[in-house]
């Protein structure tokens, strides 16, 4: 009977002792957290499919779910699948269509593939934040889901695939043809209104004169700077 009392007094302290750990270690990682020194992205793979067909980067085009997180408490402040009736989100690859952190934190990275990527305040939105949602000198944890990396619009072969009638200008039809054969080569055909989203993604981002049309100028406006 004895014994036994002691036992469970003993694990009671144990726990104590564990609790206080605990603690210490988690405001330990609160402090990390806020450090504003570190000016790297921190990359966790949560999951890598078996089979890798292409690797991200550069200039690639990527289509991704990300949520977004500040890191001092969890708010989540950004959420792909519930912004834009939940359609995947579309940009190129390391030209500042995205923060930096993420522009460096998905490149090298497989269709499929899942990430958690820890963003510092410089690499991410800074010293100003994002009103009103990410605060000033944040740090910021995105999970994010690799749905699909195509050739970008820094890649002129590409360019001369997509414009069918040799032009030097791409319209929508061409560019939506081009996306219907990709998506059909991997085995993932969609319908219609998921290429029309897409479509308006992509000119919204190159079309920088608003005139329906992707020139090769526009397209291949940051051709100077390819690795
Ligand atoms: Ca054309
Ligand atoms: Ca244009």
């Amino acid at each position: 009977m004895l014994p036994r009392t002691q036992g469970v007094k003993m694990s009671n302290f144990n726990f104590l002792v564990c609790s206080f750990i605990f603690l210490q270690m988690w405001s330990f990682l609160l402090v990390a957290a806020e450090d504003d020194s570190s000016s790297e992205v921190k990359i966790e793979v949560m999951f890598k499919p078996m089979e890798c067909s292409k690797k991200s980067k550069r200039g690639d085009l990527m289509n991704v779910h990300y949520d977004g997180y500040l890191a001092k408490d969890g708010t989540q402040f950004y959420c792909s699948r519930s912004d834009k009736a939940g359609h995947p989100q579309w940009f190129v690859l390391g030209v500042g269509q995205v923060i930096k952190g993420l522009d460096q934190g998905m490149n090298d990275m497989c269709p499929g593939e899942k990430r958690k990527i820890t963003v510092p305040p410089s690499l991410g939105f800074g010293k100003e934040g994002k009103d009103p949602v990410v605060p000033p000198n944040a740090t910021l944890v995105f999970e994010v889901e690799l749905y699909s990396v195509s050739k970008g619009p820094r890649n002129m072969e590409a360019f001369r695939e997509i414009d069918l009638d040799q032009d030097k200008s791409l319209t929508k039809e061409e560019v939506k043809r081009y996306l219907k054969l990709d998506y059909e080569r991997s085995g993932t055909p969609k319908d219609d209104a998921f290429y029309d989203k897409i479509m308006e993604d992509i000119f919204k981002k190159n079309d920088l004169d608003v005139n329906g049309l992707i020139t090769s100028k526009e397209y291949n406006v940051y051709q100077h700077d390819e690795l």
